[in-house]
């Protein structure tokens, strides 16, 4: 492409039809039935720093229909709508902080005494497990918000055939599973993303311009993909995202296309399959998602410890996406050699790798609110 509008009208449609038919599969709008219910509500949580919300998203509008519990903080210091950070989380949002108003999930889970999940349901135990993952008085401290949900209040993250989660609300008469082409479990969260984002759009307190959406993981992958899909999203961070996610298939660098389909066979569209030990066959990489993002900033963290993501396959990733991005008229990605260990470039295509394992540290979060502030921020 040698314009931006003939990127917008030709080559990005098409690589979002590639994408949609042979890795993550289609998915549907939202419903026009889905209702907010809000479930509580604190105006002086966390020591009087924060507003907390909880808010059901029931998806058919049924009370026992499939739901999503978002957990909102919000800085209570603030005067105006504030961006805000988005993220799903692993063990139900009660783990994202020590919080005692935060309700714990009832929710199905996948089993983990060390943190609290006997039985595939969540404990008192488990709370603020995960708190070294969600900076969150980082976050407000900065004027962020955050607002997160469980990823298996959308559909439960094992392979059951698509019998439970929010597939089978989508089944045309006879249908029993999704088809070749449509969405796994990574396009159902980065569905719940979305919707999610809906929400915001109806609460005064956020401005729903200027939503970051951020995960770790298998939750990057879907970060990324909701990204792309939802062009509302005005900042998408990858939080080692490795294979399906940041990461540069061909390379087939740590996990492979054939490996994580057979490992876990629900999170992509069946079609992904055709390119185990077969790489070279996909009709697209990895760096045409994230330049399916293009021109909104996009911000991609490795760990140097953690190769199975194949941290030069993500950063390769987005020097692949940095034509685009110059095409649109930014800086793209600011370097031509991957860079040193903790020395982040924070052009539009934003990049580290710090020290240390496979997670999401302080470090991760401090990158993403100085990138934020400097790319969201001044809008
Ligand atoms: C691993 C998987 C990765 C990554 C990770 C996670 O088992 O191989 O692709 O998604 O799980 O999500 O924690």
């Amino acid at each position: 492409m040698t314009d931006a509008a003939a990127w917008r009208e030709k080559r990005r449609p098409e690589l979002l039809r590639l994408f949609e038919t042979y890795v993550y599969g289609k998915m549907p709008g939202r419903l026009k039935t889905t209702r907010f219910v809000v479930r509580s509500m604190s105006p002086d949580a966390l020591e009087g720093k924060a507003v907390r919300k909880e808010v059901r998203v029931l998806f058919s509008g049924r009370e026992t229909g499939p739901a999503m519990d978002l957990l909102i903080y919000l800085p209570r210091s603030a005067t105006k709508p504030v961006p805000v950070f988005l993220g799903l989380n692993f063990y139900g949002n009660h783990t994202v902080h020590p919080d005692p108003g935060i309700t714990i999930s009832q929710s199905w889970m996948r089993d983990n005494p060390a943190q609290g999940v006997v039985k595939n349901q969540a404990t008192e135990k488990s709370r603020g497990t995960a708190k070294s993952r969600w900076a969150i008085e980082k976050i407000l401290a900065r004027g962020y918000g955050l607002a997160t949900a469980y990823y298996g209040d959308i559909d439960p993250d094992f392979d059951d055939g698509f019998q439970n989660g929010i597939h089978p609300l989508f089944y045309k008469p006879g249908q029993t599973k999704p088809a070749p082409d449509e969405w796994g479990s990574i396009g159902a969260w980065a569905w719940g993303l979305s919707r999610a984002l809906d929400y915001l759009e109806t609460d005064k307190a956020v401005d729903a311009k200027r939503v970051a959406v951020m995960g770790h993981s298998r939750l990057g992958k879907t970060a990324l993909w909701a990204g792309a899909t939802d062009e509302r999203f005005a900042l998408v961070i990858s939080n080692n995202s490795g294979c399906g996610g940041a990461a540069l298939s061909m390379r087939r660098f740590g996990e492979t296309v054939g490996r994580i389909n057979r490992v876990f066979p629900h999170w992509f569209c069946d079609n992904f399959n055709q390119f185990n030990e077969n790489e070279d066959k996909l009709p697209v990489d990895q760096h045409e998602l994230i330049a399916l993002i293009a021109p909104r900033p996009v911000y991609v963290a490795s760990a140097q410890e953690d190769q199975w993501a194949d941290p030069r396959g993500e950063f390769l990733a987005c020097k692949g996406a940095d034509p685009v991005y110059r095409l649109l008229g930014t800086d793209g990605l600011a370097a031509d050699e991957m860079p040193p260990v903790e020395q982040p470039v924070t052009s539009r295509i934003g990049y580290h790798i710090r020290r240390g394992k496979h997670d999401v540290t302080d470090y991760d979060w401090e990158r993403y609110l100085d990138f934020a502030d400097k790319h969201l921020k001044g809008r």
